[in-house]
């Protein structure tokens, strides 16, 4: 009797261990677990916020820099226009898919009493955007900081071409007095974009991988002929 009395107290012994250590077990799992659930969403919040931060940093970019571009093109020589440029034109496949993108045409005319000389940028591609300013394509700096997100017009329809530099002189004959007339030269320069040297254009385009914001470093002489000196582009997120 005391045998089998001896033996059901250490069965129950074995028993409460055999509890205790299954117990202590569970507590242990229901910890990590817990501990791994809450470690679980620390991780989504700060991927969440770490996502959010990267596209929100990632709509700008700082005109003429090439550290942060995914593409840069330097021309060496540069293109320039040429000395008899009337109706040339040179047309410009910036990311390399074989379409070409922008184009800039030199027209002119010189007639007796008028004439005019000038280089357009043209409308050939409808995913390209361009950076405006108060009138027309904005004349950008280096490192002027633009936005994907600032004000672009992709020009419109197949060839209205925003004038970047255009000279218009004619010979106007204006009254002096009752018999007397003058032939007046007069010269007026239109565009933002007369005469200037190292200046950006910016534009954004679209493709099937997304928004591109990039820019391209230009200038032109008195006659308003192009010289184009480098471009570059990077992806961009969070653009509409
Ligand atoms: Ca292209």
């Amino acid at each position: 009797m005391r045998f089998i009395r001896e033996s059901l107290r250490h069965e129950n012994s074995k028993t409460t261990e055999i509890y205790t250590h299954i117990t202590t077990k569970t507590k242990k799992l229901y910890k990590m677990k817990k501990t791994s659930t809450i470690l679980c969403i620390i991780l989504i919040v700060m991927i969440m916020i770490g996502c959010k931060k990267e596209q929100k940093e990632n709509t700008t970019m700082k005109v003429g820099e090439t550290n942060s571009t995914d593409f840069y093109q330097d021309f060496d020589p540069n293109i320039i226009f040429p000395s008899n440029a009337t109706g040339y034109k040179y047309e410009l496949d910036i990311n390399g898919d074989s379409i070409n993108d922008i184009e800039f045409k030199y027209v002119a005319d010189v007639g007796n009493f008028y004439g005019y000389h000038g280089t357009y940028l043209a409308h050939i591609n409808s995913n390209f955007y361009y950076l405006l300013g108060s009138s027309g394509i904005k004349v950008c700096n280096e490192n002027d900081l633009v936005s994907c997100n600032d004000i672009y017009d992709n020009l419109g329809g197949d060839y209205e071409p925003f004038t970047l530099s255009y000279d218009y002189y004619s010979s106007v004959p204006v009254q002096i007095n009752d018999t007397t007339w003058e032939f007046n030269d007069t010269s007026y320069y239109s565009g933002n974009w007369h005469n200037v040297e190292n200046k950006f254009i910016v534009y954004k385009f679209l493709d099937e991988n997304g928004w591109y914001i990039g820019w391209i470093r230009l200038g032109f002489n008195d006659d308003g002929k192009l010289e184009i000196y480098e471009y570059g582009y990077k992806k961009v997120n969070g653009c509409s």
